[in-house]
């Protein structure tokens, strides 16, 4: 029987609906420039996927001013400070005051409702569920996407193909590997995360680098926290029943002046591995890759989604260009645009990161460095202007003048 095989063309074919995949997409519709998101997975799935937590004060910015931001600014927690704690003291790191911006505490996932309403609004531009996706043409002037769903071949043809579909996709790994540098560190520890129904004990996050290991008390909502462990890349949940958990977090969060944790039932739990990873270029011929699939940071320093905020702003803007003024030049532009901003922020979730964790092979000089290190952090103002700057967001174009 002849397989039946749908065929279609789009200006800029995107796989992913991740943050990038999606936001590209709303930016693209807003220039004029029609898309179709090809994703794997379901839209309850990632409605439901509790990933980032913390979206910089540029990030926040974008969705508003294009029309986002409206159940962000009703239902966020604007946040002005953060606290780094060790040695049974929280030092509070006056973000607003040292840098004149916040950032907002608005999960990764409610981001990504927002968007998957606003576009399909404009019609049928995401695909869920698709199987077998792959891209091919990619070296040519006319690329495509391939997939099946319920059955049926589909071939959309394009201009563009946006890789967007994560660390685990497979638009990076079309890529001949000869045309790539891959930059990797893959850290000796992951983070054990929980979402639990209890207030969260602090009205700020808590950046906690114990003796047992770092902790991380942050937020979903007045009713609703998300906390995290260090653990062993490869720790099994079954050795984490809750009473573990909440016990581990108490220890590693608790301070002199009598602070505690208020358990509470535990909804989700999940361990993620923790690596720094860059794919540099970020683009082969009429392939270009944002977000997770160009790059990996530690969650430590709340980056890894503002990053692919970052990616598709620059490349919505290059994508116009070409098609206003047939500028291919902002396309070549693209990748190096990008990557200035992407190794800034790599050195600072590494910085957060070495400075908050327990590395096994570190010696007791390692560990009083590093509580040096926190010590300045929280008494320098220079220290902590570093720190905050980072933290809400280097504006977009910092330092990249002439
Ligand atoms: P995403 O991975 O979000 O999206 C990629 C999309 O592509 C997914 O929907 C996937 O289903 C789809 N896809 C994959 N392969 C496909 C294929 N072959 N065909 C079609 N679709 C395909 N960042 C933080 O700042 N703080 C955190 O606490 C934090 N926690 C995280 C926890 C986990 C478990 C993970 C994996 C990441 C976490 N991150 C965190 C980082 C995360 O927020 C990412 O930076 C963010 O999701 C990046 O967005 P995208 O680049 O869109 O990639
Ligand atoms: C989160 O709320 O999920 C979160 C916050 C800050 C981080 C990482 C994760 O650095």
């Amino acid at each position: 029987m002849a397989v039946q095989v749908h065929r279609e063309r789009v200006q800029v074919g995107i796989v992913g609906a991740g943050p990038a995949g999606l936001l590209l997409s709303h930016l693209l519709a807003q220039a004029g420039i029609e898309s179709i998101v090809v994703e794997a997975r379901s839209r309850i799935h990632l409605e439901e996927r509790i990933r980032a937590g913390v979206l910089e004060h540029e990030t926040a910015a974008v969705l508003r001013e294009t029309g986002l931001g409206d159940r962000m600014d009703r239902e966020g927690l604007v946040h002005d400070g953060l606290f780094l704690q060790f040695l049974g003291a929280a030092h509070r790191i006056d973000l607003k005051a040292l840098t004149g911006k916040g950032v907002m505490v608005y999960g990764q996932h409610e981001v990504v409702k927002d968007l998957i309403a606003a576009r399909l609004n404009e019609g049928e531009v995401i695909r869920f569920e698709c199987e077998n996706v792959s891209v091919r043409g990619i070296d040519t002037q006319a690329p495509s996407i391939h997939y099946e769903h319920g059955g049926v071949n589909h071939e959309i043809a394009c201009d563009f193909i946006a890789g967007c579909d994560g660390f685990h996709g497979i638009c990076r790994t079309s890529i001949p590997p000869e045309a790539l540098t891959l930059y990797e560190r893959v850290y000796p520890f992951g983070w054990l995360g929980v979402l639990a129904r209890t207030p969260p004990a602090s009205h700020e996050l808590i950046y906690a680098g114990h003796d047992n290991g770092f902790a991380l008390l942050s937020m979903r909502s007045p009713e609703i926290s998300r906390l995290y462990l260090q653990c062993p890349p490869d720790a099994d949940l079954a050795l984490w029943p809750d009473e573990r958990i909440w016990e581990e977090l108490d220890a590693r969060l608790s301070r002199s002046d009598g602070f505690r944790l208020t358990p509470g039932p535990i909804l989700q739990k999940s361990v993620t591995a923790m690596r720094s990873f860059v794919c540099e270029p970020m683009r082969f011929g009429r392939l270009l890759l944002a977000g997770d699939a160009a790059h990996i940071v530690p969650p430590t320093g709340a980056k890894g989604m503002n990053l692919a905020v970052g990616d598709v702003r620059v490349m919505a803007r290059a994508l116009e260009r070409y098609y206003a003024r047939h500028d291919g030049d902002a396309i070549a532009a693209y990748g190096p645009a990008c990557l200035r901003r992407i190794w800034r922020v790599q050195r600072f979730s590494w910085w957060m990161t070495q400075m908050l964790h327990r590395f096994d092979d570190d010696s007791p000089f390692d560990r009083r460095r590093q509580l040096a290190d926190l010590d300045y952090v929280a008494h320098s103002r220079a220290a902590a202007t570093t720190l905050a700057e980072n933290y809400v967001g280097l504006p977009m174009d910092w330092g990249d003048g002439p």
